[in-house]
Formats: structure tokens, C-alpha cells, sequence
């Protein structure tokens, strides 16, 4: 299988998930500075995903599976004993699913494109700034009454995509100093093996 991705961006969180699951991808780096897209080897990354975003997952079928939220499943579910999601049908499965689409939707996009683009202006970024402030509170409380990860005691899926959305914060101005569980969050989540490799392999910094 081979994953498309650009350094930092939201393809890390199934990167994360491959090598947490041991899933051995190949990978080809998407240039999304430029316009259609180029990936590392001279494609045309439209012919891949014609919406032109990273994850973009190529299946050993050679069909192409896209969307963050979905990726993960999959990877996930190729190795259950890894436990990254929990099994389809049960109640923990939906949570995780529940916490997916809310960082889909109320995270990721929040961040992305209004504060990656400057040309939507101080005002939209402001915006973004409050809404985001209001979420990233939902996940704190949530955090320090039902944490470490977001579906408890185990590290999951849904985990590494908050790990990854919430990790553009300092780039995009976001404050969390009024999120200490969060933060923990983000230290616990960084510290880990799999998610350190991820990280040097996209050439990330990393923390000492
Ligand atoms: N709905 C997609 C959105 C993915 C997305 O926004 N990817 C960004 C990077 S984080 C991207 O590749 N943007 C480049 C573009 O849209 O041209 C998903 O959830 O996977």
C-alpha cells in the first residue's frame, strides 16, 4: 500500500496509525505548493485523488481510498490485535467514529484553509481563533474527566488525528495555555515511539 502525503499536514495521523498498527506503507511525498499538485516522483497527484488533498491511501487492489477519517479506519482494521480502533458495531466503535468526525469537522477545517490562508484575512482568522478556543475547551474537560486519550484508558486512532490537527497550534497562533490536559495530551502523544518515527521520517522536528 502506499500513502500520499505532505510533510505536517493531516497525513500524518495515518502514518501514525500504520506504523502504531505495523503496516509497513510505501510512501510518496504530495508538493502541495504547487499547483496541480506534484508528488516526489513527477505524478500528477489529480490522477490520484482528483480533489488534489492528502491522505490519499492506494490499496494492494490499486484502488485508492481518500478521506483522513476513513484511512485510519481501514489501517486500523487490517490489524485488530493492534486495538487502534475497536471493533465495528460496538458502542466504543461509534465513540471513536463520534470523536473522528468531530475533529474532521470542527478541528481540522477550523484550522484549515482559514488559518493556513492568509488571504481570507485577520477577521475570518479571528473567527476561526474563537470557534477553535470554544472546541479545543470541549476536548479539555473532556480530557481531564475522561482522559488520558480521548476514549480512555488506550491510545487510538482518534488519538492521532487530534495529535496531529491540534500539533499546527503554534504555527497558526492558536493559544493553548488554557489547556493543560491538552497539553499533556500533545507531550504524551509526541513522546511515543511510532509517532516520533512518523514525524523524523516526514523530516518534522521533534522534541529532545
Ligand atoms: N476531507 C479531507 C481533507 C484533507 C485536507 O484538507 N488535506 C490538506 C492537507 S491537511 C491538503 O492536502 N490540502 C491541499 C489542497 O486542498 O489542495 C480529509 O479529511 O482527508
Amino acid at each position: 500500500m502506499k500513502l500520499y502525503y505532505a510533510t505536517g499536514t493531516c497525513s500524518l495521523s495515518p502514518h501514525i496509525v500504520a506504523l502504531e498498527a505495523g503496516i509497513a506503507l510505501d510512501l510518496e511525498k504530495v508538493n502541495l505548493a504547487k499547483t496541480p499538485h506534484p508528488t516526489e516522483t513527477g505524478a500528477d497527484f489529480t490522477a490520484v485523488n482528483p480533489n488534489g488533498y492528502v491522505p490519499a491511501l492506494v490499496l494492494d487492489d490499486g484502488s485508492v481510498l481518500t478521506e483522513g477519517a476513513a484511512i485510519v479506519q481501514y489501517l486500523a482494521d487490517l490489524k485488530p490485535g493492534s486495538a487502534l480502533m475497536q471493533p465495528a458495531g460496538t458502542a466504543e466503535r461509534y465513540r471513536q467514529q463520534s470523536w473522528l468526525n468531530f475533529i474532521a469537522s470542527e478541528l481540522h477545517k477550523m484550522y484549515s484553509p482559514w488559518l493556513f490562508h492568509p488571504e481570507y484575512g485577520v477577521q475570518a482568522q479571528d473567527v476561526a481563533r474563537k470557534m477553535l478556543a470554544k472546541r479545543l475547551a470541549f476536548v479539555e474537560n473532556h480530557l481531564a474527566k475522561s482522559g488520558p486519550y480521548l476514549t480512555g484508558d488506550r491510545f487510538s486512532a482518534a488519538d492521532a488525528y487530534l495529535f496531529t490537527i491540534v500539533g499546527w497550534s503554534a504555527f497558526t497562533k492558536v493559544d493553548l495555555a488554557a489547556f493543560p490536559h491538552l497539553r499533556a495530551f500533545m507531550d504524551r502523544v509526541g513522546a511515543r515511539p511510532k509517532v516520533r518515527e512518523a514525524m523524523q521520517a516526514e523530516g518534522m522536528k521533534i522534541a529532545a
